[in-house]
């Protein structure tokens, strides 16, 4: 039937694993300005707030309580049982899609588990970041680094691998996103253009809802397995 499968995930996969999403009701954006916290400028302005808006977004991630929902294992499981192509390209910077076991994985907003160098634009994974004189090893100390995410207006990892895959798909599903942030947004109409069939899996219809042929409205953590099966 299907070949090849893109998926696009926002927060909302994450929202039943206890993460906050940035849109809905007290989300992450309700806290603080997007262009404060989320923008080169708003780092330039006040690196330390930014440092700190990520850094309890990343000892959240280090909950206990965290960890992959339903949603996140069934695509891990849709990879290894597919016998086409699955791209999962996701918008969160979480690792809980990697903790589900998926493997053929984009980030394409970034990751909070990483640091990155301004200069060389060397990644660091945050956990054990540096060498022993704790310099990183391409140039600056490790207290120069930011924060390895993708801000509005700086362009988001992985854009020629994406556009390939879309042009190459028959099926796009995006799932827990609103849809207001892009390109990420657009691809659906990629997908329509290349005819592929696309569906949505939100709580709420998404701003980009009527782009979508299908729709499946509620938790992720339940649509989402019954979908693979
Ligand atoms: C760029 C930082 C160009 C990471 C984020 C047109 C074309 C191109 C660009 C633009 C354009 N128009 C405007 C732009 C600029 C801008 C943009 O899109 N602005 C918007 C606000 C209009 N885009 C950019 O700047 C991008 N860069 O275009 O660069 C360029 C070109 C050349 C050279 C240089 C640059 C960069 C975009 C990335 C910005 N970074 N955040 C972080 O802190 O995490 S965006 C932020 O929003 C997050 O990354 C997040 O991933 C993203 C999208 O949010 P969602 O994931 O959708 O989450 P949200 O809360 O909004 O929605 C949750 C959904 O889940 C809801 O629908 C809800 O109903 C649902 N839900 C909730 N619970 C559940 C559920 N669904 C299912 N089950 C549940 N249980």
């Amino acid at each position: 039937m299907y070949r090849r499968i893109v998926i696009l995930t926002g927060a909302g996969i994450s929202a039943e694993s206890g993460i906050q999403t940035f849109r809905d009701q007290d989300g992450l954006w309700e806290q603080h300005h997007i262009e404060d916290v989320a923008t080169p400028e708003g780092y330039a302005r006040d690196r330390e707030l930014v440092e700190r808006f990520y850094n309890l977004r990343w000892q959240d991630l280090h909950r206990d309580d965290i960890a992959p929902n339903a949603a996140h294992v069934a695509l891990a499981k849709l990879e290894r049982e597919f016998d086409g192509e699955v791209l999962l390209v996701t918008q969160n910077v979480d690792n809980l899609h990697e903790l589900a076991g998926s493997k053929r994985l984009l980030h394409m907003h970034g990751e909070l588990m990483k640091g990155r160098c301004p200069q060389s634009q060397q990644t660091f994974n945050l956990k054990e970041m540096f060498g022993p004189d704790n310099v990183c090893t391409c140039c600056i100390p490790a207290e120069r680094l930011r924060p390895h995410i993708v801000w509005f207006g700086e362009m988001p990892f992985g854009m020629d691998t994406i556009h390939h895959a879309l042009d190459e798909c028959d099926l796009f599903i995006a799932i827990g996103t609103s849809g207001t942030v892009y390109p990420a947004a657009g691809f659906v109409d990629i997908a329509n253009h290349r005819c592929a069939q696309t569906v949505e899996v939100n709580l709420m219809p998404a701003d980009s809802h009527s782009q979508f042929q299908y729709h499946f409205t509620g938790k992720a953590g339940e649509i989402v397995p019954q979908l693979v099966d």
